[in-house]
């Protein structure tokens, strides 16, 4: 007798029950939590992002913002002010000539390579992390998604991090919401329409920098699906989302 789990047969499972899932942590570093480019509240979410990496997830990624000195987003490599906005430029074009280019807002220097601001925040459970993914790494390219920068010129491993195993859902959480969890979880929308498999946003475990909210309804408009942690948790401990 097989047995019946809410009408689904455990011995006789189809494509569409296959539940292989992902769990991407967002550059929980301490510029991003106490440093230089604090987000608001950000510290709340590591214990419950720690109860997130306890579970039988079959991969467990942590992306790091990973920016050389002088990288271009930062507004002192620009001698501008904080804020303000520059158009930037495929770096292997110089000007508008060749290249639309795209705005870039400059921010104070953060995740600068091998200083603690660049570091797992204290606190979290890193060691449970599988494999780190390093973006931001380009001196002249910003890279706000773990899965590529805007031009496609600087490798990234997390496509291939998931292909290996099979992943059918992918969780984001992390930080910020406004910026790098919305573009990681935009490409991962458009990672699955290949791979066929679906992006979840986890909405509790994600603090951003503004305070617009206008990022849920991006994401949401780009096929994110918005989770809370408890029924990420539910279904992780074999219970249906
Ligand atoms: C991020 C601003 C600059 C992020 C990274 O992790 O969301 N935001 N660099
Ligand atoms: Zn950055």
């Amino acid at each position: 007798m097989p047995l019946i789990i809410s009408g689904v047969t455990s011995e006789t499972p189809n494509a569409s029950d296959k539940f292989i899932p992902a769990l991407v942590v967002v550059d929980m570093q301490t510029d991003f939590v106490t440093g230089s480019l604090a987000v608001p509240d950000a510290a709340s979410i590591i214990e419950p992002i720690n109860s997130m990496l306890s579970l039988p997830f079959a991969l467990k990624v942590g992306t790091k913002d990973f920016h050389p000195p002088g990288h271009i987003s930062f507004a002192s490599t620009h001698n501008k002010s904080i804020g303000d906005r520059i158009t930037i430029y495929h770096p292997d074009h110089s000007d508008s000539k060749s290249d639309a280019g795209i705005e870039q807002v400059l921010w104070p220097d953060h995740c600068v390579q091998s200083t603690p601001g660049c570091e797992f925040v204290e606190g979290l459970h890193s060691s449970s992390l599988d494999a780190v993914v390093h973006k931001g790494t380009h001196p002249k390219v910003e890279c706000y998604s773990a899965f590529g920068d805007p031009w496609g010129v600087t490798a990234m491993e997390l496509p291939s991090l998931l292909s290996a195993k099979g992943v059918t859902d992918i969780f984001v959480v992390g930080l910020a919401g406004d910026y790098c969890v919305k573009s990681t979880s935009i490409d991962a929308v458009k990672y699955g329409l290949k791979a066929g498999s679906r992006t979840w946003v986890v909405q509790d475990l994600v603090r951003s920098v503004g305070n617009e909210g206008t990022e849920w309804d991006e994401m949401r408009k780009a096929g994110v699906m918005v989770i809370d942690s408890g029924s990420v948790k539910a279904r992780l401990e074999n219970k249906l989302l």
